[in-house]
């Protein structure tokens, strides 16, 4: 990894005009190169250099968030498997790439195996590590941040991102994504070997060839940590963490105090919601960790009941690191009532759901006359006429609907009117990101305010949405649109760069991540995908930068360690990219 000292970064550009997934196409995708300078056509040629097929390149036009002047080649109808380059009449070109049934299995794979690299409390071993080892880490006890005289034993889990914290809001969220890919595309998880026969896919994690599938031996991980946060009378920790940020140091060498800081009913209806998910996908595989599971989640909301009100989160005086502080509770009560609804069955977690979403409805109500009438609106408003679809750390709502859309699968008989609102909820908002996609050059779904701290989490959110929206129809209307996405993160946006660590020609690869720093190795820990282009960079990461006035979002990004708000990884960017690709393997009009 470089650092760049006394130096100001400019924004990060590829000297490859010519836009593509650095990764590559399966197939049947529709395939088109995006070209950031002036040409009227283009060839595609084998990587020995033959031309397979020439094309006309036509003017999108000028890109408002991009601010880069677009043409398009459309390469669709060349299927053949193997390695390929573009090259435009005008002299730019493209990197290369792959068009293959295997084309996206290593980013894939990769980016599933970054979350055991982030496996914090036991050793990484060579043996699937491979040079990025490192020794168990943070093993100590951790301390009641309000009563230093308790301590509890909980190692494990996933580091969240850059820092060694763990928060279990973002855990959940996390989770949720994994599970809900593992939960509607299976096929994804699965390869065919060349005999024919479908087995699970691997990537080599000490669990690999046990009793459980790859993808849920990795939740497990995380889930076992978070079931020690849970305390007894069933709130939850909001996140066991240091008192401040470890500096760049390998994680086992940060010896620092631990400590459980304070409940809140965020982390504790999360931690319902997933762990009523969980049980109910762990119980074909382990019927007593399921039930386990279940009876956490239950204790966790008759905690909930207990407490009606909002608990929020701040860090206490003297510590620092996340907060994950959140305006209100309402959307995370509704995503644990209706998993513990589509777990249990039970109908009072139905009458609960409803009872949310009618408080729900009266709170837009509201906004809608607040806003009306010009007034000021803040967090707590916004937050209680929560959205529906969103499918966030902060904004779980989403999970709270799919849960419901898909309690039927597990035998439920959810109200067919609700059912239909909340599957219209998704199909129009997944219309209106469809429009938004339609009018980009480079077809991210995305807005000028989406170009936020983590905005490929944006993006991949609306890859999720795009996949959920078809789910529920059981169409594969907008296929390409979350392919588009995909590619968008992989090699087809404004700085050319592949956003996963790893992979691509024009990679990032100094991300803010302690280990992939302070390990010494010259190559990244592959696999993570980087924050993404923001259109406001912290005022720290400024110091660092050199951008113009008025540079477009999407072109807001350096691959420099010292910019957390652009290039920190995190578990819950991964993960809204393992849906996507799994959405995208698991086929579509191929
Ligand atoms: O992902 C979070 C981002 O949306 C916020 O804008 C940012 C500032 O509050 O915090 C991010 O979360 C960080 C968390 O607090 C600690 N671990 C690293 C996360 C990514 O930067
Ligand atoms: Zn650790």
């Amino acid at each position: 990894m470089k650092i760049y000292e006394n130096t100001k970064l400019p924004p990060m550009r590829s000297t490859y005009a010519v836009r593509i997934d650095q990764c590559g196409y399966l197939p049947g995708m529709r395939k088109i190169a995006r070209i950031a300078a002036p040409c009227k056509s283009m060839k595609l040629c084998r990587a020995n250099g033959t031309a397979v097929l020439e094309k006309e390149a036509v003017c999108t036009g000028p890109d408002e968030l991009s601010g880069d002047t677009l043409y398009a080649a459309d390469f669709s109808e060349v299927r053949e498997s193997g390695s390929y380059y573009i090259e435009t009449d005008g002299g730019e070109r493209s990197a290369g790439f792959a068009i293959g049934e295997k084309a996206l299995d290593l980013v894939f794979e990769g980016m599933m195996k970054a979350f055991y690299y982030l496996r914090c409390g036991m050793d990484l071993e060579p043996q699937y590590a491979g040079k990025f080892t490192h020794k168990a880490c943070h093993l100590g006890k951790a301390k009641l941040w309000w009563d230093h005289g308790t301590e509890i034993h909980a190692p494990g889990g996933w580091h969240d991102a850059g820092d060694y914290g763990r928060y279990v809001t973002a855990g959940a969220c996390a989770l949720q994504h994994l599970l809900l890919a593992w939960r509607m595309y299976p096929e994804a998880f699965e390869v065919t070997g060349e005999d024919g026969r479908r087995t699970g896919r691997t990537w080599n994690i000490p669990e690999s060839g046990g009793p459980l599938p790859d993808l849920l031996a990795e939740c497990k991980y995380e889930l076992d940590w978070m079931l020690k946060l849970q305390l007894p009378d069933g709130g939850v920790s909001h996140k066991e963490t240091t008192a401040f940020h470890a500096p760049f140091i390998m994680p086992e060498e940060d010896l620092e105090q631990l400590y459980f800081y304070a409940v809140s009913s965020m982390a504790t209806a999360d931690f319902a919601a997933i762990c009523a998910n969980a049980s109910v996908i762990y119980r074909p595989f382990d019927v007593s960790y399921a039930n386990l599971l279940i009876e956490a989640a239950e204790k966790s909301y008759a905690w909930l009941e207990e407490h009606p009100e909002f608990l929020g989160f701040q860090n206490p005086p003297d510590s620092g690191t996340g907060g994950y502080g959140e305006g209100g509770d309402r959307d995370n009560r509704y995503w644990a009532a209706a998993e513990m609804y589509a777990a249990t069955g039970e109908e009072r977690y139905h009458r609960d759901l409803k009872e949310l979403l009618r408080e729900r409805d009266e709170a837009a109500q509201r906004l809608k006359d607040l806003e009306a009438s010009g007034q000021e609106i803040g967090w707590e408003e916004r937050m209680a006429a929560f959205s529906l679809t969103d499918l966030g750390y902060g904004s779980v709502g989403g999970f709270g609907s799919i849960a419901y859309l898909l309690a039927e699968e597990k035998g439920r008989t959810p109200d067919a009117d609700l059912k239909e609102r909340l599957r219209g909820a998704f199909a129009a908002e997944a219309e209106y990101r469809s429009g938004i996609a339609e009018r980009c050059g480079y077809e991210a779904a995305m807005l000028r305010h989406d170009y936020c701290w983590g905005s490929n989490m944006v993006l991949m959110k609306h890859g999720m949405l795009f996949g959920i929206a078809d789910y529920l129809e059981g169409t594969d209307r907008y296929y390409e649109r979350a392919a588009a996405q995909l590619h968008c993160l992989l090699g087809v946006n404004a700085p050319g760069a592949c956003y996963v660590t790893g992979f691509g020609a024009t990679r990032v690869e100094n991300p803010h991540l302690r280990p992939a720093y302070a390990d010494g190795i010259e190559a990244c820990i592959p696999g993570y995908v980087a924050g993404g282009p923001n259109g406001r960079p912290c005022d720290h990461d400024m110091q660092f930068l050199d951008y113009p006035e008025n540079l477009p979002p999407m072109k807001c990004f350096s691959d420099s360690v010292s910019c957390f708000s652009l290039n920190e990884i995190t578990i819950y960017w991964n993960s809204p990219a393992v849906f996507t690709c799994a959405r995208i393997l698991a086929g579509g009009k191929q």
